[in-house]
């Protein structure tokens, strides 16, 4: 009886034995990993807004000035007028000039005349006369004086060239 004894405790290590070295495959407990909370991207928002590009507008037409000559002031000359010429006796300017001449009597009163130009001006001595024109017309045109001043007042005489 003992030695049966013995036979059910080694079936019983048996079966304990076999049942520890068979162990039940236990599914894998799959752990999922848990996110862990990483530092939060906060996309910055931009505080300005994009420039909208706007249409370039058409670059404003300048309209190209016509180049203009400079105007170089006022071609002057100083005439002397006493008896009985003009000095200096011809006058020579370009067409589109303005002339001024500064005609100054030295002696007794006298006159300078270019009908051409209408230009008539009394001469008493001493005191200069400004002469304007704009030499628009080309050619050689007589001034002469327009004041009688004696024996030779009707051959006091002068030119103004317009080239
Ligand atoms: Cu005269």
């Amino acid at each position: 009886m003992k030695k049966l004894n013995c036979v059910f405790a080694l079936l019983a290590i048996l079966v304990l034995v076999s049942c520890g070295t068979n162990p039940q495959p236990t599914p894998p407990v799959s752990n999922p990993p848990t996110p862990t909370p990483g530092p939060v991207q906060v996309t910055p928002t931009p505080t300005t807004p994009d420039p909208v590009p706007q249409p370039t507008p058409n670059p404003p037409t300048t309209t190209p000035t016509p180049v203009t000559p400079p105007v170089s002031g006022v071609h002057e000359i100083k005439v002397t007028a006493r008896n009985w010429e003009f000095s200096p006796s011809s006058i020579e300017v370009k067409k589109g000039e303005k002339v001024r001449l500064l005609v100054t009597s030295v002696d007794v009163p006298h006159g300078f005349s270019v009908p051409e130009y209408q230009i008539n001006e009394r001469l008493d001595p001493g005191k200069e006369v400004a002469v304007e024109f704009t030499a628009e017309k080309t050619g050689e045109f007589t001034a002469f004086c327009s004041v009688f001043c004696g024996a030779g007042h009707s051959k006091m005489r002068g030119k103004i060239v317009v080239t």
